[in-house]
């Protein structure tokens, strides 16, 4: 991010990670009017605004992080558009803010806030999770949120919500992707949800940043859901609508192809993709192209998170609930 490298060659991960230390220590001493207030997000959307002061939060890997600079340059976002290398280029001018975040459905305290509003009671953490993408990719990334669960027991969901519905903005003036005719085939907007458990769960968090700044536009800002056990399109981006339901939601990628997606969407290597396996992963950002393709990890059941998860569906036939 820091240094211009040529296309062609293999990014630090080292170097990386060394300013992204070195930062983190600058954030945790640094005088109180260097560092932003407690959970205080700076306005405006560009990449070096730091988040800060970080409480460090549980279930941190200590896998190598994956660089910055593929993090924030192979994404998937398809409001615009559908190759790696576009949300980074065609999100640049995305405006962020104003941002206004709707809690509704069936919950006792529904409201529109603004996104400094919302976020202001939670305190920021720092979340090291990996994150699987149904493509067969992985990354490691220090999220920067809170937890999801904090806000749903302060909107106290009534006895009628058992799941969880989120929305990404419509705006095909700002989304190319969005738009009729050079538009990326989802039925817009993308739609993700969860059963209200899994919402619950301590893992699963809203991201307002990573690496310690605010979160790039392409990766999902102002705010996104991430859900380390499921695959990576479960993780929504760009939210402004979080609504409690009775009924399992019709997720963007159920509706665009149910055969290949389903609503459950956990990591689960027994389980393949009907047109590719997923046994195995490689590790963006990890040496080559070549090295990635030929040093493959093992895709681990529920993405590694087995132990905090897996009592979540006791005696699911995971095949069918896939
Ligand atoms: N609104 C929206 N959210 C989305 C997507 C998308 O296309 N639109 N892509 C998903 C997919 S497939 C993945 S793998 C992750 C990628 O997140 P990242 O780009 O921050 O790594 O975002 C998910 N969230
Ligand atoms: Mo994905």
């Amino acid at each position: 991010m820091l240094i211009k490298r040529a296309p062609d060659v293999t990014p630090s991960e080292i170097t990386d990670e060394k300013v992204y230390r070195a930062r983190r220590r600058f954030l945790q001493f640094s005088a109180a009017g260097l560092i932003l207030g407690p959970n205080l997000l700076v306005g405006g959307a560009a990449a070096a605004d730091k988040l800060g002061p970080l409480k460090k939060g549980p279930y941190a890997t200590d896998e190598k992080l994956t660089p910055y600079r593929d993090v924030t340059n192979y994404n998937n976002f398809y409001e615009f558009g559908s190759d790696k290398k576009d949300p980074a280029a065609n999100a640049k001018n995305f405006r962020t803010r104003p941002w206004t975040v709707t809690i509704d459905g069936a919950v006792k305290r529904p409201a529109a806030y603004q996104l400094e509003d919302f976020i202001k009671p939670y305190a920021l953490e720092e979340r090291i999770y990996r994150l699987r993408c149904v493509e067969a990719w992985s990354m490691v990334i220090p999220w920067v949120g809170f937890s999801l669960a904090e806000v749903i027991k302060k909107v106290e969901p009534t006895s009628q919500a058992k799941y969880v519905e989120f929305t990404t903005l419509l705006d095909p003036t700002q989304m190319p992707g969005q738009r009729p005719l050079l538009g990326t085939g989802l039925d817009w907007p993308y739609v993700e949800g969860l059963r209200l458990d899994e919402a619950m769960h301590p893992l699963t968090i809203l991201a307002v940043g990573l690496y310690g700044e605010v979160l790039p536009n392409q990766n999902g800002a102002p705010l996104r859901l991430v859900v380390p056990w499921k695959y990576g399109f479960k993780s929504i981006k760009s939210i402004v609508r979080i609504r409690f339901v009775e009924k399992q939601p019709v997720t963007a990628w159920m509706q665009a192809n149910p055969s290949e997606y389903g609503f459950y969407s956990n990591v689960n290597p027994q389980v393949d993709h009907p047109r590719w396996s997923q046994a195995y992963e490689r590790r963006i950002g990890e040496g080559s192209l070549l090295a990635q393709l030929t040093n493959k990890r093992k895709t681990l059941p529920f993405n590694g998170y087995a132990e905090q998860v897996a009592h979540l569906y006791a005696g699911m036939d995971l095949r069918k609930y896939f």
